[in-house]
């Protein structure tokens, strides 16, 4: 119970969007047009975007009209399943084979991709696994200092270039050290510049180049680190990166800030890629596995628990421990 109330504390804005609806729905008022504007309304301001926004609604009402529903209740019922299974894609644990696991972090400046690897790190390190950070962001000295503090915290290894060191070298360097050193985790800071897109798209397929080719196979993770208050914003740097470094999972950080919670289900819907971890806060604990069942209860006020109250879940949202974390 503790931890769904401390789930719920943290999500902040993010929770509005959905009790929102759930008013909507309350009363049980009948199913009018001036309804359906509202809840589209309502979507749209919670960042739900407009293409996710309209295939939720659409979909809605092809079942009001088979089922021959007559009051918004039943509506907002049938939104949080819809919610769930637009947010439930298989295989969302973080893939930790074959060893050494290289997981490149990519995103614009300023998202939280060296705070995530930091939190991720001493997730892993707590696992027991020995872990190796590589500082591919060699734009900044001081984006490498961030990154050894997190290093020297987590007690990993690490691996950093000259200043203004080409980024592929300083992974080459990484991924071979980390075979040497009997490595299980390698995790991959990269830069986040945007004023240069292009440079920097050809940057990190260079560098997952590097990767596919020392390791013979392509890099295990490639997350995306998006900041989930910059709402359709976000959606948009996802797409662009996806196209360019085939995304394998995205961590959607600074959801206790003003994220609205619709950005959550915009960006699994439009890139068809699961959310692996979100981000409470700048403590290492708030970085969280990303468990639907869970967030749902939390994001729905007054829902009736899908989840477990001890914050355990469903079985079929388990992932066997020994390949994923
Ligand atoms: N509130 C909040 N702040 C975060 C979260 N994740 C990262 N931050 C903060 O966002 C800022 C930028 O993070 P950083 O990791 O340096 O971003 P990077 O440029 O992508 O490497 C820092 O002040 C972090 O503490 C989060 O989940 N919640
Ligand atoms: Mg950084």
């Amino acid at each position: 119970m503790a931890w769904l109330l401390r789930l719920r504390a943290s999500l902040g804005r993010a929770r509005e969007a959905f009790s929102a609806v759930g008013r909507l729905g309350r009363a049980g008022r009948p199913l009018t047009p001036e309804f359906w504007d509202e809840l589209e309304e309502t979507l749209i301001l919670a960042d739900f975007g407009v293409p996710t926004t309209q295939k939720i609604v659409s979909g809605l009402q092809t079942v009001a009209k088979q089922e021959d529903w007559k009051t918004t209740d039943q509506v907002v019922a049938r939104f949080r399943k819809d919610v769930e299974r637009f947010l439930t894609l298989p295989a969302a644990g973080l893939r930790l084979d074959p060893k050494p696991a290289v997981m490149m972090i990519v995103g614009v400046n300023g998202s939280g991709k060296t705070t995530t690897i930091g939190k991720l790190a001493l997730r892993l390190r707590n696992e027991g696994r020995r872990v190796m950070m590589v500082a591919g962001d060699t734009f900044r000295a001081a984006a490498a200092e961030q990154l050894a503090v997190w290093a020297e915290r987590s007690g990993s290894e690490l691996i950093r270039g000259a200043e203004g060191a080409d980024p592929a070298s300083v992974v080459f360097d990484g991924v071979r050290a980390a075979k040497a050193r009997g490595i299980d985790v390698v995790l991959v800071d990269t830069a986040g510049r945007l004023q240069t897109k292009t440079n920097l798209m050809e940057e990190l397929k260079k560098m997952r180049r590097v990767i596919e080719r020392e390791l013979g196979v392509p890099p295990a993770e490639t997350l995306l680190v998006v900041d989930g208050t910059t709402g359709q914003n976000a959606i948009s740097q996802a797409k662009l990166f996806n196209q360019a470094t085939e995304l394998t999972g995205i961590v959607l950080t600074k959801l206790d800030s003003t994220a609205k919670g619709g950005v959550l289900v915009a960006i699994v819907d439009e890139l068809e890629v699961p959310i692996k971890f979100v981000g409470l806060g700048e403590m290492p604990d708030d970085l969280r596995r990303f468990l639907p069942a869970e967030f749902i209860d939390a994001l729905f006020e007054d829902a009736t628990p899908l989840a477990s109250t001890d914050g355990s879940v469903k079985k079929e949202q388990q992932i066997p421990q020994e390949r994923y974390s």
